[in-house]
């Protein structure tokens, strides 16, 4: 399973039981260990751990720039939603 599929996972879990914008947000928080609204590469990489993936620094820091939707170095809630909706609606229309 690659990251992304995992990523989507865990928010489709949370989607069975709270609205869309809610179950995000939850996810966010989820990786936001120190509450700064804004995740790193080592909060990714103790997230993935808590899920029993372990990654490399690199590879964390690896996922973190294919999080960083925007580019400006920090994944804010807008950097998560925008990849979480887009890797959605991929599945969404593959699926059909
Ligand atoms: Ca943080
Ligand atoms: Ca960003």
């Amino acid at each position: 399973m690659t990251y992304p599929d995992l990523l989507i996972l865990m928010c489709q879990r949370k989607m069975e039981k709270s609205p869309e914008e809610n179950a995000i947000l939850e996810l966010f928080n989820d990786y936001d260990d120190d509450g700064s609204l804004t995740i790193d590469a080592e909060e990714i990489k103790k997230w993935l751990q808590e899920h029993g993936k372990f990654v490399t620094k690199e590879q964390s820091e690896k996922v973190f720039h294919q999080m960083d939707f925007n580019n400006d170095g920090t994944i804010k809630y807008d950097d998560f939603l925008a990849l979480v909706t887009a890797r959605l609606l991929t599945l969404s229309l593959t699926a059909k």
